[in-house]
């Protein structure tokens, strides 16, 4: 293999550790509801299920839920606790806002208000798919399987596609040269 070969394969794995790298270690912070803050939707619970549906969360990323302390809850609870809107034994409660919760499991995560009825008549709850994250460059095998659904392929992030295609250019130059 010539010396020019050499560092055209050095460049593109370089590269691509590189963009790998900087998608992998990004955390988003997301405002539950965005201007609307936490509180009892206008509306009811579609409020926060439309609100959910424009993003992709995973591991890590951090939720804020942003409410008056004293008015609301920001609970993590069961599906069951969800469904039902049973404000009696949540996982964990914050109830200092904003409240800041990481994500931290993979799969449905569910959250509801624990003051008065805001959960069960005011629809205060909010459920969203926590995905792990795509990439990883230490190559993460303990993953736990991908939960289902799976998201909708519309979902993958313009910089994942990019850096794909960037790869599989750079491999296709590699082959024409070596
Ligand atoms: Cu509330």
């Amino acid at each position: 293999m010539s010396t020019r070969n050499n560092l055209v394969t050095l460049l593109v794995v370089a590269v691509a550790t590189a963009i790998l790298i900087q998608n992998a270690g990004t955390a988003d912070t997301y405002y539950v509801g965005d201007s609307l803050g936490w509180q009892v939707p206008p509306g009811g619970a579609v409020a926060f299920t439309n609100w959910s549906s424009q993003y992709t969360f995973e591991l890590g990323d951090i939720l804020v839920f942003n409410f008056t302390t004293g008015q609301h809850t920001a609970a993590k609870v069961t599906k069951e606790a969800f469904d039902a809107c049973n404000i009696t034994n949540p996982l964990s409660i914050e109830t200092n806002g904003p409240a800041n919760f990481t994500l931290n499991a993979t799969g449905e995560n569910y959250f509801i208000c624990t003051t008065s009825n805001h959960c069960a008549m005011g629809g205060q709850k909010l459920s969203i798919n926590v995905t792990s994250r795509a990439e990883s460059p230490s190559g993460n095998d303990a993953q736990p399987p991908p939960p289902p659904p799976p998201p909708p392929p519309s979902s993958a992030p313009p910089t994942a596609i990019a850096t794909f295609s960037l790869i599989i250019f750079m491999s296709i130059t590699v082959a024409f040269l070596s």
